[in-house]
């Protein structure tokens, strides 16, 4: 009898108590490394990917989307996808071609990484997991956005300042302070764009110190069309808690305050940075856009609840600020679980509805003041998206992926899915809430989606653009989809020959933009190359 030899169990298994042992590279056997979550770690180009129908021909530019990739296996078996090495995908679309590149960002905890052959940082925003040899590197993965600014591309983290990469090459600059002028520890990755005054709104929160000290600092900045920094106000938040995304009007922006919390005790426990409080509020805070003190934040509370993405946000007649995003009714960050001995989310986790809310702040309100939502919409969904030429304006449609638990999913196929079951795509309306929605088939799952708008057109006029996870196969495919009729089913196709990981966010950026600013990017053009982080922030000083 011929003797099998089996390849996957003459491997240790490399994790003894939950901790990294030995040298070998070998990822955990848990869920967040296994079959559609496994790490894609490929850097590459792809001239020419097949497609299905025929992608418009006015469709000139390129879609960049990242991804948590983790690039050498954690040092606790427990770790998070969020953990994951910023990966970027430009998918650069032309005459009805489409190519692929993706890169890392070559961020500071990569570079030392990589020159160990292996993780040196801990788990996810606690610097006191991580290896002595690492004290005082910047410990963000860059992992979240990928947005167009001024020439760059900027990927970026909530935990750690934003990384400047080539949008053609996708080669990493290194870490962008906007010239000096934005020293924060941290940076959100969801700054805004004003579409009338093309200025960055940007922000950070626990603001203060290393970014990783549960400090209440919150700072709001803005950047105008020609990179200099016309405002710069701090504030304090009611508690260290997590501020994901923010939405910008005309006159405000609103900073959502999620109950997860941090504690410097935990931290130092080796504890997660975050915990769910079951008995927080949902908090809303309202600062100016322009000339804001201290002492202008106003926080709106409600009820208990998670904060998803933001869809729009601008102001009505009465000076009241419509803010719409979703909010999940539990805790959605399941492995980031409360202090109490023995708590978990685990069993709630996939009951959770995520609702689209429209809420009308009143920005003269006092602080501790409590809200309702004006409108909650009866579909549970997540990743919304909008025309982001209607950003601070008044807009009608937006999209996102969305759960539809009565379709179909093969379970026996696909196993559990990947990231969450948004097995459709939806399109909404503000006006009479109309809803029209793609079903991906029963081994199908959507990444975040991305508007593409077309030239001169309405609201709305354009196509959608999104990852689609193939959950039988491991492969991605990229669906294109008119925006207006998402129902209708892809106009095109593109179909990638591997699979990637689950991305968080994405833009499409025009190739004109990419072109004009290559030009006075190029040595001796108008502006110069985009100049790298000169110095170390400020709390590195203590290390070095
Ligand atoms: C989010 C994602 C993050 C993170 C904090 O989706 C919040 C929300 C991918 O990392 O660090
Ligand atoms: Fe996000």
């Amino acid at each position: 009898m011929a003797h099998i030899y089996d390849v996957a169990k003459s491997i240790d298994y490399p994790y003894v108590e939950g901790r990294k042992t030995g040298k070998q590279v070998k990822y955990p056997n848990t869920p967040v490394f296994e079959t559609f979550n496994a790490p894609c770690r490929l850097e590459g180009d792809i001239l020419d990917l097949e497609v299905d129908g025929e992608i418009p021909s006015e469709i000139d530019g390129t879609f960049y989307r990242i991804q948590p990739d983790h690039r050498y296996p954690p040092i606790f078996e427990e770790d998070i996808h969020f953990s994951g090495d910023g990966s970027i995908t430009a998918i650069r679309i032309q005459n009805g071609h489409a190519d692929f590149k993706q890169r890392y960002a070559k961020t500071d905890r990569f570079h030392v990484e990589t020159a160990a052959r292996k993780s040196l940082f801990g788990k996810y925003r606690n610097p006191y997991t991580d290896s002595e040899s690492v004290k005082g590197v910047i410990r963000t993965v860059a992992n979240t956005n990928i947005t167009f600014w001024r020439g760059m591309l900027l990927a970026t983290k909530e935990d750690g300042p934003p990384y400047a990469m080539d949008p053609v090459t996708l080669e990493t600059i290194g870490r962008y302070d906007f010239e000096g002028q934005v020293r924060s520890p941290t940076f959100t990755a969801h700054p805004k764009f004003d579409p009338e005054t093309r200025e960055m709104i940007c922000f950070a929160y626990e603001a203060g110190g290393d970014g990783n000290d549960a400090s209440c600092d919150i700072v709001v900045y803005t950047i105008d069309a020609d990179g200099r920094k016309t405002e710069e106000t701090w504030y304090k938040s009611p508690f260290c808690g997590m501020i994901h995304d923010c939405g910008i009007s005309k006159n405000y922006v609103v900073l959502p305050l999620t109950p997860l919390k941090c504690s410097v005790d935990r931290l130092k426990k080796g504890g997660n940075h975050w915990a769910w409080d079951p008995n927080e509020s949902q908090w809303y805070g309202i600062v100016p856009r322009r000339g804001g003190k201290p002492e202008d934040i106003v926080w709106l509370q409600a009820e208990n609840a998670f904060h998803g993405h933001v869809a729009g946000c601008y102001e009505n007649d009465d000076g009241h600020v419509i803010f719409d995003l979703t909010v999940a009714d539990g805790n959605v960050f399941f492995f980031f679980p409360p202090d109490e001995e023995g708590a978990s989310n685990l069993g709630a986790r996939n009951k959770l509805q995520s609702i689209t809310h429209r809420w009308i702040l009143d920005p003269t309100a006092g602080t501790g003041s409590h809200v309702r939502p004006a409108v909650r919409w009866n579909t549970s969904g997540e990743f919304s998206r909008i025309d982001d030429r209607f950003v601070t304006k008044k807009y009608n449609h937006f999209w996102q992926a969305r759960i539809d638990p009565t379709k179909e999913y093969d379970a026996a196929k696909c196993g559990s899915p990947a990231g969450g079951l948004f097995n459709c795509l939806g399109h909404y309306t503000w006006n009479g809430q109309t809803e029209d929605v793609l079903w991906a088939g029963p081994c199908s799952t959507f990444q975040e989606p991305t508007f593409i708008p077309k030239q001169g057109g309405e609201e709305g006029e354009g196509w959608l653009i999104a990852f689609v996870n193939r959950l039988d196969v491991l492969r991605n495919d990229i669906v294109i989809v008119d925006a207006l009729h998402v129902a209708a089913g892809p106009i095109a196709t593109i179909h990638l020959p591997l699979k990637l990981r689950l991305g968080l966010h994405g833009n499409f950026v025009d190739h004109r933009e990419i072109e004009t600013w290559q030009k006075r990017r190029a040595p001796g053009g108008e502006i110069g190359p985009v100049q790298a982080a000169q110095k170390p922030l400020d709390w590195q000083l203590e290390y070095s």
